[in-house]
């Protein structure tokens, strides 16, 4: 039976009255139910009666189920953990949490794309958001981030215009989940601010493998404020422990109809199996000094700073280590507010930011219908409180006492007061200046790092960079689109752009539009910037796809299992069918997939394990077919057991013998070693080379 006990004190402590647990299924106001499956009629075959309550707050509830879904980044998953201190910051700021080493608190993260509604798919090509809440001991502070350190524009005048430019097309109600079309490429294409933005979401960042696999920023220059009160800049960095890996776009095209969930499926499993995601947090901290000889405005937020400029500090880790109990009461109801800070954290005057922090409160006030949202229990806090905020709709603590207002005299009803030690004060900033709409001219060079982060890529990176851009821009219709998104990128790069032109059959080069600034070319490569240029270099958390055939080797598909799982990988058995195929001593294998549901692009590391008698039934499938050649096309590494030339010839590969990355395996614990230790690159490259 499905949440008998509804009412069960989802507030917690929250709630003034727990309701408790029942065996017995029970309405709203927990009258007993005698008959859950039939209506009230007259009669056996007569009308429903209105009377019929029961039937009434059923269907009712099941009606109000759906709150509004988020206007961007709907859809989201949810995870819950803690974050833990590893170098303290006391010298730069005075929040609590980042005083004593070792010292943790807990967090709710919820990963999301930005585009898509609410069911939409994990694989689209998009920027990831990365929300943090962290239930400190002075209250919550949200680091509402993104896996790309950079955004398409540059005040918050333009956010609704980029947005709607970048969903459905308001006419048509499509295309989903997409950049490719033409109202983005036209916006985008008129704004040389979203160029450097553009770079990233076109390259392989916008396609991550997994949220495990995903860096975080918290994007904007952010304060950090020490117990003097003085300020620090800090820009925000989160780290995987399991690397940098993305997919490539014809696998993510793939995945999306395989498994649209996969990216969520991908956490809630490596929580469940116990492998638990972890980040560094990482600062990069400056001051005015910096800000003033650093080549751009450290308040511009489509500007980053290299980290071979400012190297990244880690001053804690991020585990996740428990998904949600319930998806709607936690990852649906979580509300990040950017502007939830503590004490000894500030925000900048990015203009960008200072408009997220009008929006989020009024987001969450739509979105979750009342301003007690916060007495919800994913989004209270878990330190000690008082205020003196009351009622509205659905206030669900009783607060106590006659005193509900600031100051009073009432020494037996006390209540809080401000405490000047304690509580949040501002960083105290000098402002001045007229009152006017301007762009700062410091904000003026749209191209620089746009051109910086390309030229950083490797040559494999880059190509996938224009592949992207020229496909997007193929399914854009109008032609002058086209012509003024290449005229923009030739600030970029020329080679870029005549990558592009040549991809999408143009003749000759446009003309370069006249950039506001003139894009420098003096900005060195950061390796920082490329995904490639980071390794990976372990198989934990990866998974391995087994193909396998009637009467495969039983010995060597031992090894393989054993010793991938010692690495920390994971390993799945696909087959023609989910039972009935047998090894070669005649055990009967658990097999996860059948082969039209498991495709080789929902692993990182295939392996065919074959048989002479296995492999000719695999022969007639087409699913098995692009098994192998799926693999292959994505440069996977592929391990194979037993004869295999006829699947490959099937396929339609050829010399796949002679390639580095098709690696026989045999009986031997050693050379399952052998493979698992060469396949930790994961892609081999060169195969299309
Ligand atoms: Fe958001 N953004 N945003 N955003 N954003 C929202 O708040 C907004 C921006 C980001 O998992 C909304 O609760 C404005 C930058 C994340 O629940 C909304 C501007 C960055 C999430 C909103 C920005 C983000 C949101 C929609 C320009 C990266 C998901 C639902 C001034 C640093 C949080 C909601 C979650 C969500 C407004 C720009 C990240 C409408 C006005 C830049 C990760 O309030």
């Amino acid at each position: 039976m499905h949440n008998v006990t509804v009412l069960r004190g989802q507030g917690g402590e929250t709630h003034s009255a727990k309701s408790e647990r029942s065996s017995t299924l029970t309405t709203a106001q927990g009258m007993p139910v005698a008959d859950n499956q039939n209506s009230l009629t007259q009669g056996e075959r007569g009308p429903v009666l209105l009377e019929d309550a029961i039937l009434r707050e059923k269907i009712f509830r099941f009606d109000h189920e759906r709150i509004p879904e988020r206007v961007v980044h709907a859809r989201g998953y949810g995870a819950k953990g803690y974050f833990e201190l590893t170098d303290s910051l006391a010298k730069v700021s005075s929040a609590k949490l980042f005083q004593t080493v070792g010292e943790r608190c807990d967090v709710f993260v919820r990963f999301s794309t930005v585009v898509g509604n609410r069911g939409s798919a994990d694989l689209v090509r998009d920027a990831r958001g990365f929300a943090v809440k962290f239930y400190t001991p002075e209250g919550n502070w949200d680091l509402v981030g993104n896996n790309i350190p950079v955004f398409f524009i540059q005040d918050a005048m333009k956010f609704p215009d980029l947005i709607h430019a970048a969903k459905q097309e308001p006419d048509r109600g499509f295309p989903q989940a997409q950049s490719a079309h033409d109202n983005f490429w036209d916006f985008v294409s008129l704004m040389p601010e979203a160029m450097h933005m553009l770079m990233w979401t076109m390259s392989d960042r916008g396609i991550p493998r997994s949220f495990r696999t995903m860096e975080g920023f918290g994007v904007h220059t952010f304060r950090l404020v020490n117990s003097r009160g003085k300020s620090t800049y800090v820009k925000f960095h989160w780290k995987p422990k399991a690397g940098l890996q993305s997919v490539v776009w014809n696998e993510a095209v793939k995945i999306n109809g395989a498994d649209p969930d996969y990216h969520r499926r991908d956490l809630w499993n490596s929580i469940e199996s116990g492998q638990f995601p972890e980040w560094e947090l990482g600062v990069q901290l400056f001051d005015d000094k910096f800000a003033d000889k650093f080549e751009f405005d450290i308040l511009d937020a489509t500007k980053l700073i290299p980290e071979e400029q400012i190297p990244v500090r880690t001053i804690g880790r991020m585990v996740l280590n428990k998904n949600v109990d319930n998806f709607f009461a936690e990852t649906e109801q979580v509300a990040f507010c950017t502007q939830n800070l503590v004490p000894g954290i500030d925000h900048t005057n990015d203009p960008l930011l200072q408009g997220r922090n009008f929006s989020y409160l009024d987001t969450q006030l739509k979105r979750l219908g009342s301003p007690n949202f916060t007495e919800l229990p994913v989004n209270a806090p878990r330190c000690p409180m008082a205020h003196l905020y009351q009622d509205g709709h659905m206030a669900s603590t009783i607060p106590t006492g006659r005193a509900n207002y600031e100051p009073n005299s009432w020494t037996e009803h006390s209540s809080p007061s401000e405490d000047p030690d304690t509580g949040f004060m501002s960083a105290t900033i000098e402002a001045s200046g007229d009152k006017r709409r301007i762009r700062p001219s410091s904000f003026a060079d749209h191209y620089s790092q746009a051109r910086q982060f390309y030229r950083s890529q490797t040559a494999i990176e880059q190509q996938h960079i224009a592949d992207a851009i020229v496909f997007e821009l193929s399914k854009v219709d109008r032609v002058d689109i086209r012509e003024r998104t290449v005229a923009s990128l030739i600030n970029v790069d020329s080679g870029l752009a005549q990558q592009v032109a040549n991809g999408l059959g143009f003749k000759k080069l446009p003309k370069a539009l006249t950039p506001a600034a003139s894009p420098r070319d003096d900005l060195p490569i950061s390796d920082a910037l490329s995904i490639q240029k980071s390794k990976i270099g372990s198989l934990a958390g990866k998974v391995l796809g087994i193909l396998v055939a009637h009467g495969c080797d039983a010995a060597t598909l031992a090894n393989v299992q054993t010793h991938a799982e010692k690495a920390g990988a994971t390993c799945k058995l696909i087959a023609l069918t989910r039972h009935g195929i047998t090894d070669s001593e005649g055990t009967l294998l658990e097999i996860d997939e059948k082969i039209n549901g498991g495709p080789s692009v929902l692993f990182d590391v295939v392996i065919l394990a074959m048989s002479e008698t296995g492999i000719t039934a695999l022969l007639d499938e087409p699913t098995a077919h692009d098994f192998v050649s799926d693999a292959w096309n994505h440069c996977k590494f592929i391990g194979h057991v037993g004869p295999v030339d006829q699947l490959f010839s099937a396929a339609g590969v050829n010399h796949w013998d002679e390639d580095d990355a098709v690696i026989p395996i045999d009986t031997s614990a050693a050379s399952t070693k052998a493979f698992l230790a060469n396949c930790q690159v994961l892609r081999h490259w060169d195969r299309h080379s």
